[in-house]
């Protein structure tokens, strides 16, 4: 006989049935009941990390690889509220994380006692995380859950942002009816669909030099092959933003690279900032995205296509959502122009010597060890680690490219694994390790063996280009690589190209556990893309 259903396991049915795959989460005394059921059940596995912080990016990696929600599963106050700054990135960036918190239960609030964890008001952590979901609510009620859960779980895939629920603990094992089916999304008014898909095509073709723009939203909304063949009818160059690097990865589009402005590729900003009329497909209009370029794009001659709205210049449409988008102009364009698909240059062939590694080196290092092996999904925290990433070949990538957290790295990367089953490649500097690096402790008890680039130049060295005459951004010189073993690891510290190969070829061979590879860099030694990046904004402000 199969057990009654609760709240509980309601809840863990509705994510499941919603493409939900597993559950990351820290219990706490408040979380213990909802903990227990997500075990007992066996519904969706469980996988526990070490602070909060992990939890919340590690979810965010595994729903931006599976394009599906995952779950970040915490207790109340001391749990949730380390947890906002990883969900805040989720918000702006986009990414589905159903956020589960354990609550204090009905009978608990009414002893007229304050409670262990409360700030403010019991409704406090509520009240904060109402500012970096999309929909949220207090399961207090269990006649109305299932409808409640229903309503906030659709926000969380149909919106593609982070939700929120808080389960009081005396209601988990309440009886509770299942939770309705996924609800689709509003479909758009047919004739202002049609009117918008005919008035961004008559655009392009009267453009001289139409550019398309890809985004994080193509990926959320599993777009790719759809966009994919939308580029390939259209035959116009396809970049993507800084958000969106690793979009259409492998596909056979006339791809030229990621826009950048004054940071990236010269050609391909000559290529975007001298367009004629852009197409963005779901893409953010972010300072990181577009903020960095000299010549400011011209967003009248510019469509955009986001948040479930068309712009064209000076009108909006609103309620288009982007998969009704991509549908109606690929249902009126029939036969594909000629397109040649193109891949740009990146740097290889790194030779194996005793210089001193930089993070062009880096790249190299990867595009070579990716040409002798297969790709590896990659995982990236801010700083210059992800500005070299520009320098590897286009590859499924997680970055916090907006939003632009420290210590995403490490956690996004176990959350990669999980998800996918695939060894990730972690690239990390040592400011942002520092933070969550000790995370990687969890991989012995999950047998996730991802390979982590710590980029070590004893420094927050990003901040440092933009001041260099601050002494608080040294850092010291700590011997990572020796860590690596009592975390149940392997390490190795290299300080040149020579070693640096090596170290590569070993962790790759090494597939029993983690590998960190901390790489010494000087002071000082900066990527040519953030080169470019602290180069150009001096220059912008110096002339403001
Ligand atoms: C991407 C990620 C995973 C697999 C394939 C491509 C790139 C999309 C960028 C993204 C993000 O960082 O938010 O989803
Ligand atoms: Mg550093």
């Amino acid at each position: 006989m199969s057990p009654a259903l609760n709240l509980g396991r309601a809840l863990l049915r509705a994510l499941k049935a919603r493409g939900v795959a597993e559950i990351f989460g820290i219990p706490g005394d408040f979380a213990l009941p909802l903990f227990k059921v997500i075990e007992e059940s066996k519904i969706l596995p469980l996988y526990t990390l070490s602070h909060e912080p992990a939890v919340g990016f590690a979810a965010d990696a595994a729903a931006r690889f599976h394009t599906r929600p995952s779950v970040a599963a915490v207790t109340y106050g001391a749990g949730g509220l380390n947890m906002v700054n990883p969900i805040a990135a989720a918000y702006s960036e986009k990414s589905p994380v159903v956020v589960l918190s354990g609550g204090p239960g009905l009978a608990d609030r009414s002893t007229g006692l304050l409670l262990h964890h409360q700030a403010k008001r019991l409704s406090s952590q509520f009240e904060i995380y109402k500012e970096v979901t999309c929909d949220q609510a207090i399961l207090d009620d269990i006649q109305r859950a299932p409808q409640i859960m229903a309503r906030v779980l659709d926000n969380c895939v149909n919106q593609s942002r982070p939700v929120y629920l808080e389960i009081p603990r005396d209601l988990v094992f309440a009886s509770c009816a299942p939770v309705p089916r996924l609800t689709p999304v509003q479909a758009p008014d047919k004739d202002a669909l049609n009117a918008c898909a005919d008035e961004i095509l008559a655009r392009i073709q009267e453009a001289k030099s139409p550019v398309l723009v890809v985004d994080v939203e193509i990926r959320r909304f599993g777009l790719e092959p759809q966009v994919t063949q939308l580029c390939r009818k259209l035959g116009i160059p396809v970049v993507t933003t800084f958000m969106g690097r690793g979009l259409l990865a492998g596909q056979k589009v006339p791809f030229r690279g990621t826009y950048l402005g004054v940071a990236g590729d010269p050609d391909v900003t000559l290529l975007v900032e001298s367009s004629d009329c852009l197409l963005g497909l779901g893409v953010i209009l972010s300072d990181t995205n577009f903020g960095v370029s000299e010549k400011r794009i011209d967003l009248r001659r510019s469509i955009l296509a986001c948040d479930a709205q068309v712009t064209l210049g000076y009108h909006t449409y609103s309620n288009i959502p982007l998969p009704a988008l991509v549908q109606a102009l690929n249902r009126r364009l029939h036969k594909g122009r000629t397109y040649t698909a193109s891949v740009p240059n990146y740097p290889r062939g790194l030779k194996a010597n005793a210089d001193l590694v930089t993070p062009l080196a880096i790249a190299t290092a990867v595009n070579d060890l990716f040409d002798r092996t297969e790709r590896m999904p990659i995982a990236a925290d801010m700083g210059d680690c992800l500005f070299t990433a520009l320098d590897i070949e286009n590859t499924g990538l997680v970055a916090p490219g907006y939003y632009a957290t420290m210590g995403f790295g490490v956690p996004a990367g176990l959350g990669v694994q999980a998800a996918t089953g695939r060894r990730a490649l972690i690239m990390v500097g040592d400011g942002a390790f520092q933070m969550t690096g000790w995370e990687l402790l969890n991989c012995r008890r999950y047998r996730w063996n991802p390979i982590v680039l710590l980029f070590n130049n004893a420094s927050w060295e990003m901040l440092r280009a933009f001041q260099p005459e601050s002494k608080f951004n040294n850092l010291d010189d700590i011997r990572y690589a020796d860590l690596a073993v009592g975390l149940g690891g392997r390490g190795h510290r290299v300080h040149t190209c020579r070693d640096l190969v090596k170290a590569l070829d070993a962790s790759v061979r090494d597939k029993s556990c983690f590998q960190l590879i901390e790489i010494m860099l000087p002071r000082g030694v900066l990527s040519r893309t953030l080169q470019r990046y602290v180069d150009g904004i001096k220059r912008m402000r110096a002339r403001k």
